[in-house]
């Protein structure tokens, strides 16, 4: 790094977190852009900015015990990491996964600040989850354990203080019920979750807002930047949950072709594009792996083990999990010819693939600004629950692809304030700190 306050503040930060990867990757990547903000703003470091931001406000660890169908008590691990609340309530998803570790949900809760300050909304940024994983779990079972995660969980949040909402292994199912534990223990009906059934205080568009969102953002930066459209575009999706099924959705809509999709046990390539409405039934009816896909489509393929990334396409767009497009898969989709790689998933790319993409000038968008239309919609819920009115469907998705096209805009404009071109990494990590940094700097010490 440049700047001496920077590489100060992240070795130390490597030096009290051993063992936390990827939220040394996330603080790395974010410090590392944000250097031009610092030059010339000795005010940042007065006031100890990036010591305070890198670390959490607070950090809650707690037993999760329940009883699965044989009787049995089983103990998982829950979490909630509460990172920043400079510029409103602690704000995102809770992820349940079996690869769920402490320094996991540290980065995404670090990530959640700047973007939840990119939608322009009143959130700061918080994470949280458990080592419990729904899959093969009955009802019951998820039942139990999202009851027994919410009678930990409850005393720590609040629709005005922490709001939770869904992330890997969270959607519908699993916010319903710890909704309705949050309200027997509590005995009041708030907006303390977002990702609700609509009966009950949920918005119209949240469960389509993350792909949905990622797919304006990008149909914006192919306007602006490259004078292009979806239209006849290859493009290729990694992932087959919430995120994936509507980012396909929306680039089949807008004229795109997805020929791949995926899960943690490989990937299905059907050369006549996806049946998307197959795709929901295996995953979100059925809830069974991917490769049921190709027992159903005579032309398909499932190819075990293997990734999307070894298919040509125009455009990529990850949407499962941390890290799963590395640094050989960049250098296949660049010598395929791929022009854009945006992130619907949580810092899907690693740094070596991110710079390979950045060297081949693939245009590259990173999560924590194509991927906001999730939490922008949470933030919209939330709106909703204080008025006590839903909105039409039409109100919020028309919200939601003015707070996209404004987050490309909001970030080529911080890139180009500081000299650094159209750069969308550069400009999301700039805009979204500088607005938290200043929140802080008025708020004085805490
Ligand atoms: P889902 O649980 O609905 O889907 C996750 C998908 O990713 C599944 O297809 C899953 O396959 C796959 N996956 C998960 N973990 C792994 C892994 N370790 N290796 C390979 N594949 C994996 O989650 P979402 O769609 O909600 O989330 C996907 C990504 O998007 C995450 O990075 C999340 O943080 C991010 N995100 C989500 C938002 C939301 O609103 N839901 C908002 C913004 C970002 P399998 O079933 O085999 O595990
Ligand atoms: O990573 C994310 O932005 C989410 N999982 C959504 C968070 C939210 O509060 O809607």
């Amino acid at each position: 790094m440049k700047s001496t306050y920077a590489q100060r503040v992240y070795d130390d930060v490597a030096g009290r977190n051993p063992g936390e990867p990827e939220f040394l990757q996330a603080v790395k990547e974010v410090l590392t852009s944000i250097e031009p903000a610092l030059e010339g703003n000795p005010k940042f470091e007065d006031h100890a900015i990036l010591e305070r931001m890198v670390e959490p406000d607070r950090m809650i660890k707690f037993r999760i015990a329940w009883v699965d169908d044989q009787g049995k008590t089983q103990v998982n691990r829950g979490y909630r990491v509460e990172f920043n609340n400079a510029i409103g309530p602690y704000k995102g998803g809770l992820r349940f996964h079996s690869s769920v570790t402490q320094s996991i949900l540290k980065f995404l809760g670090f990530e959640q600040v700047f973007k939840n300050a990119l939608t322009g909304l009143w959130m700061g940024g918080g994470k949280g989850g458990s080592d419990f994983d729904t899959h093969g779990k009955s009802e019951g079972e998820v039942m139990r354990f999202c009851q027994a995660f919410m009678t930990e969980l409850y005393r720590h949040i609040g629709p005005n203080t922490d709001i939770p909402a869904g992330d890997i292994g969270v959607g519908g199912r699993e916010v319903g019920y710890m909704y309705g534990q949050y309200k027997r223990i509590m005995n009041e009906f708030t907006g303390v979750l977002t990702g609700k059934g609509l009966a009950f205080g949920g918005s119209l568009g949240r469960t389509e807002a993350t792909g949905y969102g990622l797919c304006y953002y990008t149909d914006e930066v192919l306007k602006t930047m490259m004078n292009d459209s979806f239209e006849g575009k290859i493009v290729s999706i990694s992932g087959s949950g919430n995120v994936s099924i509507y980012a396909a959705e929306k680039t089949l809509e807008l004229g795109g072709i997805v020929q791949v999709m995926s899960d943690s046990s490989g990937y299905i390539y059907d050369p006549d594009g996806i049946n998307l409405d197959l795709v929901k039934d295996i995953k979100l009816v059925r809830r069974e792996r991917i490769s049921a896909y190709a027992d159903t489509r005579k032309k398909a393929e499932f190819s075990a083990n293997k990734k999307v990334w070894e298919r040509p396409c125009d455009i990529a767009l990850p949407c499962a999990t941390q890290n799963e497009l590395e640094e050989t898969d960049a250098k296949q989709l660049i010598s395929n010819g791929v022009k854009l790689v945006a992130e619907g998933a949580n810092m899907p790319t690693t740094p070596e693939a991110i710079e390979a993409l950045r060297t081949a000038k693939v245009v590259y968008a990173p999560g924590k600004a194509s991927n906001a239309g999730g939490v922008a919609v949470s933030g919209l819920e939330m709106t909703q629950d204080s008025q006590r009115l839903a909105w039409t469907f039409e109100e919020t998705d028309a919200r939601l692809q003015r707070i996209m096209k404004d987050i490309v805009a909001q970030s080529l404009s911080a890139s180009n304030q500081y000299g650094l071109g159209n750069d969308l990494l550069l400009g999301a990590n700039l805009a979204g700190f500088v607005k938290v940094a200043n929140a802080m700097v008025d708020q004085g010490i805490f």
